[in-house]
């Protein structure tokens, strides 16, 4: 273990608040960077009800995140903070251990690319294909759909699991040997897919086996994601 970690304690640090719709795919993934970093007990939940679209009132958009997308990290100064990567890097941060954005700079540089794969890949592309080619978040909130683009980015993400299967079947985790926010970032993308019912094939053994591996980690299994899953599955 290298000496410039930095450690700390975690009750002497400001509150935090997150703006959050608790079973998104994308406010999970900064639910499990603060349960894998233990840091929930320093952040207060603000619910942003997505189906309300209370994320793409002009107040949020000025006031909170110019995307009008969610989550978004305030500290206590007001900074604000928003993407799941760069909350995920500030988090990680804050202490060395354990580290989800990598030590070494090929460590960094191997993560880094690996969670933009999982983003461009997987997750946002099935995000695409709910807002454009599912009812998504209701009329209210969608209010421009193309349908042609979303089959397009629902074609992608499985071909995205096809990659992913392929570079699980030569390392245990996403980015290599150890857990990281790649990992999670592929969670996020497998959420997302069954939220929009685009099942892992079978034949991808290797992304199964590993997604039934990190749904058995309890920063992972206890996140709201899976029970409204469990509930609405047919
Ligand atoms: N690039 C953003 C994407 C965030 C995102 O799309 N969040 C979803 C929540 S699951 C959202 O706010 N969707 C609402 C919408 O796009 O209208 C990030 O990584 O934080």
């Amino acid at each position: 273990m290298s000496s410039d970690i930095i450690h700390f304690d975690e009750t002497q640090l400001p509150m935090m608040k997150i703006y959050d719709f608790p079973s998104g795919p994308y406010p999970t993934r900064v639910r499990i960077a603060l349960a894998e970093k233990k840091l929930q007990s320093r952040v207060q939940f603000v619910m942003v009800d997505l189906y309300k679209g209370e994320h793409k009132k002009p107040e949020f958009i000025a006031q909170k995140n110019y995307s009008g997308t969610l989550p978004v990290l305030e500290l206590d100064d007001g900074t604000l903070v928003a993407e799941c990567t760069a909350i995920t890097e500030y988090l990680d941060a804050l202490d060395g251990e354990p580290t989800l954005t990598g030590r070494t700079p090929l460590e960094k540089g191997l993560i880094h690319m690996m969670n933009k794969r999982a983003e461009l890949e997987l997750l946002d592309a099935i995000s695409v294909y709910f807002h454009h080619s599912t009812p998504g978040l209701g009329p209210d909130v969608e209010i421009y759909q193309n349908p042609e683009w979303g089959f397009r980015q629902r074609d992608k993400a499985l071909r995205g699991m096809q990659y992913f299967d392929d570079v699980l079947k030569r390392q245990p985790f996403v980015a290599g040997e150890a857990f990281s926010m790649a990992d999670i970032a592929v969670i996020g993308g497998l959420i997302f897919a069954s939220i929009v019912k685009l099942p892992v094939p079978p034949k991808y053994e290797a992304l199964q086996a590993w997604y039934a591996r990190m749904q058995e980690r309890p920063s992972v299994k206890n996140q709201p994601a899976f029970s409204v899953l469990t509930a609405t599955s047919d």
